[in-house]
């Protein structure tokens, strides 16, 4: 394995890669750790032609929007590269980086000597849009008297709404991206010097502001575990607990979960895409630093969104209006806005909520989420996208090119190579296998490395079969595979939904020809043994069609169910049919 492919670890949470001697070492991390999607090859009949798709078709095509719309001149021009002022949104540059970022992800297993050149142009275009002192924001540097950002030219004057630490947070997962894919760190340096001068400027003696758009906490967290500066950490949780503290700062209220400090908060609130990119904050935050308030915290606000705010597509975020969560149970479908990144944001919460926990039903969620409210926000060829994701419509629904808000396309770019990584996880010598994609993933434990292999037809066909073959010939691990929720008759880990038919097949698990009992702890069956190469289990999920009805407070759902059959959340159904047929 070359080096550059394990130190890529670190973009997925974990890697202990350290720039100048390591000085994480030894220092708190998840109990869990995911196997690096550089460690995990997928040769899958559904995902493979998926990532082709977003490598092949959505980069470049991402990247000629950027182009098109102005995103990637708007650094030429603040960089006085060219004549003009800067267009579009504030956060425009948030895109470029997310572009980068997904990338970087693909440069890491297929190396692309043109794609790499390319992006190697737009970093000097962003190098160059740097202001001497660090500071970097195209929407100020090159704004005009008609079109300036949030805040006029006061720089920092709009921390609630400006972006300027939104658009940071996502150049600098951008940059790490890159520099672990490349070894080339231009654009690292460029989001250090930033950092520099928001270190200069936010602190207990500076400003106590918060950001008002989450998203810089998660990428501290990553810069934390890449450089070992503690000063990183330090500054993502200054953040975190400035969060709801009235004396630093006037509070911003809910929509960017501001209301109270976030050890208090319980339940999940406001802006969605904003809330989640906090909450897998705070479990980043906690994980590194120990500290158990945070996860107090989410998981009070894990219940109350898995029970009362989440769509049975694994969506969240049901009104337009504040582009987020409403009051519990109101979940429309016609309206529902279901937001792209915030399934995207919720997938990244909810494994995190697995890393933290080892509990399956965190898994559950997050498989929801990536096979139906995720995927349906970008179409077959790659090239068209849904913002909202609605459950119903009376007129259709198309994807569209792109939008003025391109948020969610430039999401998706960085969500879909990385998913390899929410596959496979380990703690010691306890080997996790959390989503069912034909592949090998290589785990590297305590007592060496052990690779699995897995083939299977999901999520058409809910046989699985597992190979785990330890380095060294024979080994004794504790292998745990997710028994999904649908396949234990749950819906969803509450009773917000549930299957309203009877299901009697139950899954069944074979290790070497050989039928075991399966039994299910935390949501995994566990064998423990001691594994020799020739080893497979085998296990098969039954996949009839169930029907699935909404807790009795969710109006919106009242006389209707929906279809599922295995992961797959299909439409919902009328009551008068569901009625006649007395499902
Ligand atoms: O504000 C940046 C992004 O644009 C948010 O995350 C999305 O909800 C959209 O408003
Ligand atoms: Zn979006």
């Amino acid at each position: 394995m070359a080096s550059w492919k394990k130190s890529v670890a670190a973009i997925l949470l974990l890697g202990i890669t350290c720039l100048n001697g390591c000085g994480t070492t030894g220092t708190p991390d998840y109990p869990i750790q995911p196997v690096p999607f550089t460690d995990v090859e997928i040769d899958d009949s559904f995902w493979s032609p998926r990532m082709e798709m977003n490598r092949e078709v959505t980069i470049p095509y991402a990247l000629q929007m950027c182009e098109e719309t102005g995103r990637i001149d708007n650094f030429a021009i603040a960089g006085g590269l060219m004549e003009g002022s800067h267009q579009g949104y504030y956060f425009n540059d948030s895109d470029v980086a997310k572009v980068i970022e997904g990338a970087a992800y693909s440069l890491a297993l297929y190396p692309d000597p043109e794609l790499e050149a390319y992006i190697d142009d737009v970093i000097d275009k962003i190098a160059a849009a740097q202001e001497e002192d660090g500071y970097l924001y195209t929407a100020r540097t090159a704004m005009t008297p008609d079109h300036m950002p949030p805040g006029g030219e006061e720089r920092w004057s709009h921390i609630e709404h400006g972006h300027e630490l939104y658009n940071l947070g996502h150049m600098i997962e951008g940059a790490i991206a890159y520099y672990l894919a490349t070894d080339k760190r231009q654009l690292l340096d460029v989001v250090l010097r930033s950092l520099d001068l928001v270190e200069e400027v936010f602190g207990p003696d500076g400003m106590r502001n918060p950001p008002g758009h989450q998203e810089i906490e998660i990428a501290l967290g990553k810069l934390y575990r890449l450089t070992g500066e503690p000063r990183y950490l330090n500054l993502a949780k200054f953040f975190l607990d400035m969060r709801g503290d009235a004396e630093g700062h006037q509070l911003y209220g809910e929509y960017s979960q501001d209301h109270i400090p976030v050890t208090d908060q319980t339940e999940a609130v406001g802006h969605s895409v904003r809330a989640a990119y906090l909450y897998s904050g705070m479990a980043d935050i906690a994980a590194l630093t120990g500290d158990d308030r945070y996860v107090q915290a989410i998981d009070a606000i894990w219940q109350d969104a898995v029970s009362t705010k989440l769509y049975v597509t694994g969506g969240i975020g049901a009104t337009g209006g504040n582009e987020g969560f409403s009051t519990p149970y109101a979940l429309p479908n016609e309206t529902a806005y279901s937001e792209t990144c915030a399934s995207i944001a919720n997938a990244m919460w909810n494994h995190r909520m697995f890393l933290l926990h080892g509990d399956a039903r965190y898994m559950d969620v997050a498989e929801r989420v990536i096979y139906n409210a995720f995927l349906s926000g970008i179409s077959l060829e790659g090239d068209r996208f849904f913002y909202s994701n609605r459950l119903a419509t009376v007129n259709g629904e198309e994807r569209a090119p792109w939008f003025p808000c391109a948020c969610c396309p430039s999401n998706v770019v960085r969500f879909l190579p990385s998913l390899p990584g929410y596959i496979y996880a380990h703690a010691g010598n306890d080997l996790y296998v959390n989503l069912f994609i034909s592949g090998t993933g290589i785990v590297r434990t305590d007592r060496g490395i052990v690779r699995i292999s897995q083939k299977s037809g999901y999520p058409w066909d809910g046989r699985v079969t597992l190979q785990v073959a330890p380095e060294r010939r024979s080994g004794m691990f504790t292998l745990h595979i997710r028994i999904p929720g649908w396949a234990r008759n749950e819906a969803v880990p509450s009773d917000l939904y549930r299957f309203t038919d009877q299901n009697t097949e139950e899954p069944i698990l074979q290790i070497n020809g050989v039928q075991v009992p399966l039994t299910v702890e935390n949501g995994y069956v566990i064998i423990r043994r001691r594994w020799q190469e020739e080893d497979e289990v085998v296990l098969d999920l039954p996949m009839p069609i169930r029907t699935v009805a909404a807790h009795e407070n969710v109006v919106a759902d009242r006389g209707k169910l929906s279809l599922q059959r295995g992961p797959l959340v299909y439409c919902g159904l009328l009551c008068r049919m569901a009625r006649q047929r007395e499902w």
